[in-house]
């Protein structure tokens, strides 16, 4: 009789703390991975199949309007290792900041309640992180192929193949080799869909059947707009044969991506790419022709790029599945911020317009989340660091400035912030001038600085696309002037002092502000 009251309770007390077990983390962050380039935000697959990211979507929540601070990598990592804006964490941008990896990060307070954390993959804040067990990053923007990695403990490490495997293979090996006793919190950072978009060998050419319509807003004469007519990522304009689009002529090892290759990846790629720079020789395309035919470059090794990122998120999933481990980890997929294919012309980001300010998000937490739920509420890069610590069941620090998603989480229609406020601060490649703004869900103001001293208004309702700036539109008059009182608020909240000087010397702010 006795042994059974124990078994009985060693039961109840066994229920009760699997019931009561923290949530497991994985975090899959990858680089410019624009959200027109996942079947689960485009359901009639305008470009791609997105088979394994779309699961996250069925068992989960998708977000229509999540956005990113400051849309540009090691900013948007930091912003979402700290959820404060760049001005707090000190982190704004790649060429000028170095970031300071003793700050507060979600993955501390993790830590410091029992959690165990890694980052695998591309990082870009530094070879010094802190708040991980064990990290194993990418050097840099590091390498499609045989890429170097520098491991804790160990150095640095060049391994053969091909990015994205060997990043999820080492993601495998720690999840192996983890203390099963403990939670996790891994990040899998990778470096796909990056510039120069290198797909796996067996993804080569995947999309050589699909016919690509050019974007709308291709062609856009920049008029109204004086930052966007400076810009250099015109796909027809800055857009480089070689580097980009692997036009390498005879030999290609020319190009450092290639270097790095053994023969029969380098054979790979030369195969493919040969034939086609000899029927483009032939052809001699000039002027739109020449700028669709790199339009339609692009995105058969852009999206080729994304099929072997999907893949291996799958393979991700399945490790989850496999190891009973799916229902008690949250699942997360992002990007460091969304991506332009061809609208306005470009690619790369930066800008607060919508391609690149939005960035896919998709959560998975099958105790919690809904499946199969969508969500229009606003969200930010710096409210996943709150979100995942509420998760977790630690306290928030004040200091954080995202605000934790559990209530659209638990309910999709929940909203949790009516307005977002953004600030970019690069003033180099690609020559995108630094702005700031501020939007609610009808309009966007944005303040050019620096490069450009400019003010652009849009009504988002009527203009989606973001072509017709209606900063001095005598009939939005009254608007210009509720979206300045809102910008100044939101400043002021952020207390982003940069920000507020730039304001305060404006001759326009100082007359509408009255
Ligand atoms: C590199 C790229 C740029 C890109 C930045 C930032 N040039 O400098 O096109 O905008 O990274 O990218 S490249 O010729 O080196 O590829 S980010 O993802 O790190 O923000
Ligand atoms: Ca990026």
């Amino acid at each position: 009789m006795k042994r059974y009251v124990i078994i009985f309770f060693l039961y109840v007390f066994s229920v009760a703390y699997s019931q009561n077990k923290k949530p497991n983390i994985v975090i899959i962050i990858s680089d410019d991975h624009a959200y027109q380039a996942i079947s689960a935000y485009n359901k009639n697959h305008r470009y791609i199949d997105t088979p394994n990211i779309d699961r996250l979507a069925e068992g989960g929540m998708i977000f229509h309007k999540s956005y990113v601070n400051n849309s540009i990598c090691g900013p948007s990592r930091a912003s979402l290792l700290t959820g404060k804006m760049s001005h707090k964490n000190g982190y704004k941008d790649n060429e000028n900041s170095s970031y300071n990896s003793n700050q507060q990060q979600f993955v501390n307070l993790l830590q410091e309640n029992g959690y165990q954390t890694a980052w695998i993959g591309k990082y870009h804040l530094g070879y010094d992180p802190k708040g991980f067990d064990f990290y194993k990053i990418l050097i840099g923007q590091g390498y499609y192929y045989n890429p170097d990695f520098i491991e804790k403990g160990k150095g640095k490490i060049r391994e053969e193949g091909y990015v994205a495997n060997l990043v999820e293979d080492a993601a495998e090996k720690w999840l192996d080799e983890r203390d099963a006793e403990k939670p996790f919190c891994l990040v899998i950072g990778h470096k796909n869909t990056h510039r120069t978009w290198m797909p796996d060998l067996q993804d080569i050419g995947a999309f050589d059947k699909a016919k690509f319509s050019i974007p709308e807003t291709f062609y856009d004469d920049y008029r109204s707009r004086k930052a966007a007519a400076l810009q250099e990522m015109s796909i027809a304009k800055d857009m480089r044969m070689g580097y980009d689009l692997k036009m390498l002529g005879d030999d290609f090892r020319v190009d450092n991506n290639f270097k790095r290759m053994n023969e029969e990846q380098l054979k790979a790629f030369e195969n493919y790419y040969k034939p086609i720079q000899k029927k483009l020789e032939k052809s001699k395309l000039k002027g739109e022709k020449l700028a669709e035919w790199k339009y339609k470059r692009y995105m058969n090794d852009y999206l080729s790029t994304a099929v072997s990122l999907d893949r291996n998120i799958g393979r991700t999933l399945d490790y989850l599945e496999k190891n009973g481990l799916a229902e008690n980890t949250i699942v997360i997929y992002t990007s460091d911020q969304g991506f332009y294919l061809g609208e306005h012309g470009w690619f790369d980001k930066r800008w607060m317009y919508e391609e690149s300010y939005r960035t896919p998000l998709l959560i998975k937490y099958p105790k919690i989340v809904p499946a199969k739920s969508s969500s229009n509420s606003f969200v930010m890069n710096i409210d996943i660091a709150p979100t995942l610590l509420e998760l977790a069941d630690v306290k928030i620090p004040r200091d954080i400035q995202g605000v934790s998603m559990l209530p659209i989480l638990k309910n999709p229609n929940a909203e949790t912030q009516n307005e977002l406020y953004y600030h970019y601060y690069e003033n180099g490649e690609h020559a995108v001038s630094p702005h700031f703004g501020v939007n609610n869900k009808r309009y966007k103001l944005i303040r050019y600085y620096k490069r450009v001293e400019n003010w652009e208004l849009f009504d988002l309702e009527k203009d989606p696309q973001e072509m017709d700036n209606i900063f001095d539109a005598p009939k939005y008059q009254e608007v210009k002037k509720e979206m300045m009182k809102l910008l100044k608020k939101e400043i002021q909240e952020y207390e982003d002092f940069d920000a507020l000087n730039v304001l305060f010397e404006d001759q326009e702010f100082k007359k509408y502000s009255k």
